[in-house]
């Protein structure tokens, strides 16, 4: 039976583009803050007591807010952090699930449904390709609690 012969070139190029291709990615300079950019938020205050769904409103100083996807000088968008223990890297993209709320439209408020008990909300600034800015442009962390009875929302 003949074997297909397969030419080294052919194998070698995509092999050198698949090398290369993620450093310049991963080498690329994160988009930089202008000293004294803040994130904050305005509403719900840092101890609040307060019934869900929660209308959290972003505060941004110091920069602008641009949707997803548009590279424009020390803007971003807004991602809420929900619960976060844990901050995500800095130097790449915001993970995007439940906890870390991205939005991407360039919105500067939410309602958010939490359930009864205590929460920490926070916010951190992503560029257009979600990553938070250098420095990071992270808003003091908050805490609220959302009344009602345990067991009530589950
Ligand atoms: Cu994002």
């Amino acid at each position: 039976m003949p074997r297909p012969s397969i030419p080294t070139a052919s194998l070698a190029v995509p092999l050198i583009l698949a090398l290369l291709l993620p450093l310049p990615l991963a080498a690329q300079e994160r988009s930089p803050a202008p000293q004294g950019a803040e994130a904050y938020i305005i509403e719900p205050a840092d101890g609040a007591v307060v019934q869900s769904p929660v209308t959290v409103r972003f505060g941004l100083r110091g920069m602008g807010v641009a949707p997803a996807g548009i590279e424009f000088a020390h803007t971003g968008h807004h991602h809420l952090l929900v619960d976060v223990e844990e901050l995500p890297p800095m130097d790449q993209p915001i993970p995007a699930d439940d906890r870390h709320i991205h939005f991407g439209k360039g919105q500067t408020e939410v309602s958010i449904e939490l359930p009864p008990g205590r929460h920490s909300l926070q916010l951190l600034l992503g560029d257009h390709l979600h990553r938070p800015h250098d420095p990071p442009v992270l808003s003091p962390r908050i805490h609220v609690t959302v009344e009602g009875e345990a067991g009530d929302a589950r």
